[in-house]
């Protein structure tokens, strides 16, 4: 009986995360994957400086690594999924259809192995073949230049992509002639890059890991740090010891954020662990805005008295705004605002508190933030407040929005825009010798969209798992059939291979812990964490397979077969990947010297405005902004749901059925309700319901839900990603970023 068959077990969520339990969860997948020797050997080098950069999340690693360790459960688990024994060879497709396939679940889509050799499928097939790299590399050709305009391509990248291979990328797309590179980041951080882009001159935090250890107040926003990036469980407790206070801000009690035994220490290990959050906001979904008006009109009021409340000279040197801010306050009514969050006063009032009486703040947040309609609107409420306490651009202080993908920010950095930059276009037109495309390209949602239209008729993803990524599933599942070209470059089978266009292509690559051969001998790559420290990884494992092929590679051969006139010797540059570095050297700000930077050292630091109080701006300043509450009404019926991950899951690839932070187990098609919200609709424990949203004039449905009693807000519910998927329609986007809105979706739940 495969797991997923056994009966949902509902337990009562533990007191801490960590600790042994989470050592034992990970030494038991890893030893089920691969078996010990080889784990050894790659966790013996996971996140060390000169070994393999953890393909898991992008939290930073620290400047002293413990020998140890210096990884997280989680991390472990994502070396098991890579880097597993078992393969999915030609044997495996032709024991089955796609068909058969399809009626698979995610979990056992990828515990099926690492794929092996490049796949086709065409058009009236019933099965995916083998097909050689040459020929692959013939029928891309031949298709991408058969489009009657190269904005019919669509060039997708998921975050795990090196920068050798974004940058090759994007430079081969480009002078392909189209910017249609929509990448994960829409779905994710893409609120927070244009929040910060316009209030502080740059789209990435300004805080480095020493910061934490500096700061007074750490506000943790819309971010489950325990399942997600678990270390930085590791750089709080530290914080804390530092003096910190640790306040959280989300609607579930996230256990990793309360309690933490730090399985680097015995102590913690043993123990009963580190309190973690000081104060703990159970805050109703999406509304972060009101909650930081409320605390702001609050620190205005306390300034009258105690003007050095408010950092007075930082907001006369550095910033625009502030008067237009105040008589917008002055407007509104703090207790009304705090109604609208379902807090206690008290609780705001002693945030409040904490806020005026020290100055040195970081902000932290991730998808609770980002993925709603008026996202842009919540971070740049966060930016607002630290305006105010003039906490940015200084030590132990700034903008934290902590990073998904482990080179998510890389990618962005070597050029992977929809809507590039000026400056970058130039700069490419001048160290290259073409005119790249100046218009923008198509994001995610506008992807789908164009696909749906069969105006995007070829889909190239760079990794991820696009279909189960991306809102609106069924509508995007017809997109994707409209293409009359679908290719993968993946590591492992997903749902997107099997749902493929007019003829469909599984390109096989080396994953993070995999060595790269080139002609001029082993290779390393190089990725940028979430705090902007760019520096190597090195895979060691001999790869599953000789047919495997790396990403900087794929891209190479690609272009050399679409472009076979370009003035770039593709296949040269990636006989030695320092090569393709000596190209990012001459076109990336930052770059300067990359190759002797990291002969010399492993990491270097990426030139940060914000970080040095230096707002690259349109008007050079930082800048207040009017911001928008929710606007989202419930008839009385309907409850806001957020789709969210649980603990054995990186995004659509699902580590296991269970989520034992939040006593689930064997089982993923749950939906967490507020008790008395159960009673009040009849609802039991366990019961299968149906839960519908209503947009556009259409119904859509997902079936099947167990019901779950949970500590969660009234009128709030939740569900995991991506099985709740379906219900996000592709038109419910954040307004001036288009990410998905999966946190605030109005749901309709029925027996
Ligand atoms: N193990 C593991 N690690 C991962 C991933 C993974 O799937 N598994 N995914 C990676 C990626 S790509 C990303 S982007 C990150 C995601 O990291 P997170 O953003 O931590 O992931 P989510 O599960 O989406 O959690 C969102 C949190 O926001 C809260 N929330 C939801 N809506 C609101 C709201 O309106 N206001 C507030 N204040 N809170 C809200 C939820 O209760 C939840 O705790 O993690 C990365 N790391
Ligand atoms: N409802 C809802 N939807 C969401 C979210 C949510 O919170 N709620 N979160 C959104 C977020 S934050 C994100 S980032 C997206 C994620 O969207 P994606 O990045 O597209 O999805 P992943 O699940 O991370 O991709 C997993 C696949 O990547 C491939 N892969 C793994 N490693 C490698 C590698 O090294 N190279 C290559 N080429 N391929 C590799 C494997 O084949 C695997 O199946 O989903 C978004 N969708
Ligand atoms: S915190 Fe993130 S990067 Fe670090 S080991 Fe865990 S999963 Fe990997
Ligand atoms: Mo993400």
């Amino acid at each position: 009986m495969s797991e997923h068959h056994k009966k949902l077990k509902i337990k009562t969520p533990p007191h801490a995360a960590a600790g042994l339990k989470g050592v034992t969860a990970a030494v038991s997948m890893v030893n089920k994957a691969m078996g010990i020797p080889k784990a050894f050997k790659i966790l013996s080098h996971l996140n060390q400086k000169d070994g393999i950069d953890c393909p898991g999340c992008a939290w930073p690693d620290p400047e002293k690594r413990s020998k140890l360790g210096e990884f997280c459960e989680n991390g472990v688990k994502a070396i098991a999924e890579e880097a597993m024994d078992k393969k999915a060879g030609a044997p495996f497709f032709t024991q089955y259809s796609v068909d058969e396939l399809l009626q698979k679940d995610d979990y056992w889509l990828g515990q099926q192995g690492r794929l092996t050799q490049p796949m086709v499928i065409r058009q009236g097939q019933t099965h995916y073949e083998p097909i050689a790299w040459e020929e692959a590399f013939e029928l891309l050709g031949s298709s991408l230049n058969a489009l009657p305009s190269p904005d019919d391509a669509i060039f997708y990248t998921s975050g795990r992509t090196s920068n050798e291979a974004a940058f090759l990328y994007q430079l081969f797309v480009r002078m392909f002639g189209t910017n249609n590179l929509p990448d994960c980041s829409n779905m994710c951080h893409e609120s927070s890059g244009v929040a910060l882009g316009h209030t502080l001159g740059i789209g990435k935090g300004s805080v480095l890991m020493e910061d934490f250890y500096k700061a007074e107040v750490i506000l943790i926003m819309g971010q489950n740090p325990g399942t997600n990036h678990p270390r930085m469980l590791t750089a709080l407790e530290k914080a804390k010891k530092h003096g910190a206070k640790i306040v959280t801000i989300n609607p579930l009690k996230e256990v990793g954020l309360v309690q933490f035994k730090n399985p680097q220490s015995p102590s913690g290990m043993l123990g009963k662990g580190t309190h973690l959050t000081d104060l703990y906001l159970q805050i109703r979904i999406n509304e972060d805005v009101a909650l930081l008006k409320a605390i702001m009109i609050k620190l205005l009021e306390i300034a009258e008295d105690k003007p050095d409340v408010l950092d007075e000279h930082f907001i006369e040197t550095q910033t625009i705004g502030f008067q237009a801010l105040k008589e917008h306050l002055s407007h509104l009514d703090f207790n009304t605002l705090v109604e609208r969050t379902g807090l206690s006063e008290k609780d705001v009032l002693e945030l409040v508190r904490l806020l005026a009486n020290h100055n040195k703040i970081i902000a932290c947040w991730a998808m609770g933030l980002t993925q709603h309609v008026n996202a842009v609107d919540n971070i740049q409420e966060v930016v607002n407040l630290l305006l105010l306490k003039g906490s940015i651009g200084k030590e132990g202080a700034g903008t934290c929005p902590v990073r998904g993908h482990s080179n998510v920010q890389g990618d962005r950095t070597m050029g992977i825009h929809e809507r590039p930059s000026k400056a970058l276009l130039d700069k490419l037109a001048s160290s290259f010798g073409f005119e790249p495309p100046r218009e923008a390209g198509y994001n995610v949602v506008e992807a789908i969209e164009a696909m749906y239209k069969e105006k995007g008729k070829v889909f190239f993803a760079l990794g991820g798992n696009f279909l189960p990524a991306a809102p609106d599933t069924h509508y995007t599942a017809e997109a994707l059939r409209n293409c009359s070209l679908t290719v993968h470059v993946s590591t492992k089978l997903n749902r997107s291979h099997l749902v493929h266009g007019k003829v469909g292509l599984i390109l096989p690559t080396l994953g993070r812990t995999d060595r790269h051969i080139q002609k001029s001998g082993e290779q390393f790559v190089t990725v940028e964490n979430s705090m902007g420290i760019v520096h190597t990884s090195h895979g060691m494992i001999r790869p599953s397979s000789k047919d495997l092929m790396s990403e900087p590679e794929i891209v190479a051969r690609m272009a050399a077969a679409t472009l076979p006139n370009s003035n770039i010797n593709w296949l040269y540059l990636i006989e030695d990947y320092s090569r393709i570095r000596e190209l990012i050297e001459k076109t990336i700000a930052g770059f300067e010297g990359y190759n002797e930077k990291l002969n010399k050292n492993h990491g270097f630091e990426l030139p940060n405005g914000a970080r040095k109080g230096i707002f690259n701006t349109h008007n050079q300043k930082a800048n207040f902004t009017i911001n928008r509450t929710s606007s989202i009404e419930l008839e009385q019926d309907e409850f806001l749901m957020m789709t969210i991950r649980s603990h054995d899951q990186f995004n659509t690839t699902i580590y296991g059925m269970d989520d034992r932070y939040r006593g689930i187990f064997n089982g993923r098609k749950v939906i967490f309700m507020h008790p008395e919200d159960m009673a009040a609709k009849g609802l039991k424990q366990e019961d299968r319901v149906t839960i519908s949203s209503r947009y556009d004039g259409l119904i859509r449905k997902v079936e099947g839900f167990k019901v779950v009693s949970y500590d969660i807000p009234r009128g709030c519910v939740a569900t995991y990603f991506p099985e709740a998927n379906p219900l996000v329609p592709l038109h419910l986007h954040a307004d001036r970023s288009h990410t998905p809105a999966s946190k605030s979706v109005k749901v309709k739940i029925e027996l």
